[in-house]
């Protein structure tokens, strides 16, 4: 009798180089906002700050496919996308900590890093706010000729604001260039998707648009999402056309610093069932059982280290002097 194979018994892609990339990325991530939340405890950190623990397949799988001109642009859950789009731990926590040397000088805050230099292009604080932005950056990319793209992460919630089909409807009509991501943690703030979406599939929102690709992948598989934003790739790159790509996951911890873990609206028996996937568990696992060599105790170490290192950068950065309250408000063109 034919035995059916399941998902996790396929050879393991990539090479071990590779998945120890992947691996570290992921850990990087995971361990840098487990400090995050204890400066956060201890007073270091103000103001809104929103974890994105057990989302991380999702950073890692999509931008490990981009190219460093490409663009990238997503919403306040953004300190593992700027980490795996290569910011520097320290300027990140230096900007959580409301300093100078912050990615935004101190006065973005955990929702608004930023980095020119990798076309970063935020954090940002309104739900659904960013989507018509990226839309704009993917006209300004076919404008002036160029083959870049720019991946738009957002949470599930935003696919029932107005600035989502404004911007899907122009990105279809223009043939613009732009990668969305609906990340499905399946929660906004404490509101489930099923209470919130009339329809339940949101990769099928992509068929109001002409024909726009869609599709949905398990965001818990760093591979299977790298596999999909291939697919991705090959649309927006090559033919000029904007995807939707809805990713399902999961956060394992709050909305935010100011809610319990579990929270009054999930039980904590489904945390615990989801929990059974964290995604770094899951692709360790993967490589131990495909025999890549394991350091994995090294790699700890030395995240560790510069997670260490990028607290106790923040810590002794200034904070921002009060005469800066009104610079980098607009740009200064010199005319
Ligand atoms: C226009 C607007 N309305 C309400 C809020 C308050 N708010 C902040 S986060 C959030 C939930 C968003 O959930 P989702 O898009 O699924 O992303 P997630 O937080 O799960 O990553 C809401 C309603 C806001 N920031 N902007």
């Amino acid at each position: 009798m034919a035995s059916k194979k399941r998902p996790d018994s396929r050879p393991l892609p990539g090479d071990p180089a590779l998945r120890r990339v992947l691996l570290h990325s992921m850990l990087l991530q995971r361990r840098f906002e487990e400090k995050v939340g204890e400066a956060y405890a201890l007073g270091k950190i103000g103001g809104f700050c929103h974890l994105y623990i057990g989302q991380e397949a999702v950073s890692t799988g999509i931008l490990s496919m981009l190219r460093p001109d490409d663009y990238v642009i997503t919403t306040y859950r953004d300190h593992g996308q700027a980490l795996a789009r290569g910011m520097s731990p320290r300027s990140i926590m230096a900007e959580l900590f409301g300093r100078v040397d912050g990615c935004s000088r101190g006065k973005g805050g955990s929702m608004h890093l930023f980095d020119r230099n990798l076309n970063f292009l935020g954090g940002h604080g309104i739900v659904g706010g960013h989507v018509p932005v990226a839309a704009g950056v993917g006209f300004a990319i076919k404008y002036r000729g160029g083959d870049q793209v720019i991946v738009c992460f957002m949470g599930e919630s935003v696919v029932n604001t107005g600035a989502f089909h404004e911007a899907l409807n122009m990105a279809a009509l223009w043939k613009l260039p732009c990668i969305f991501i609906i990340e499905n943690n399946k929660y906004g703030m404490g509101t489930a998707v099923e209470r919130a979406a009339a329809i339940k599939d949101l990769s099928r929102r992509s068929e109001a648009y002409d024909g726009m690709h869609g599709e949905y992948v398990d965001g818990q598989d760093v591979f299977a999402v790298r596999e999909s934003m291939e697919r991705a790739l090959g649309i927006a790159r090559r033919e000029s056309k904007p995807v939707l790509l809805e990713v399902r996951t999961y956060r394992y911890m709050g909305h935010s610093m100011s809610d319990a873990v579990s929270g009054t609206y999930r039980t904590k028996a489904e945390l615990d069932e989801h929990l059974k996937r964290d995604p770094i568990a899951l692709l360790a696992a993967r490589m131990k059982e495909a025999g890549d060599p394991t350091d994995l105790d090294a790699m700890e170490q030395e995240i560790k280290a510069v997670c260490q290192d990028a607290w106790d950068f923040a810590d002794a950065s200034p904070e921002p002097p009060l005469e800066s309250l009104y610079e980098d408000v607009l740009v200064e063109t010199g005319s």
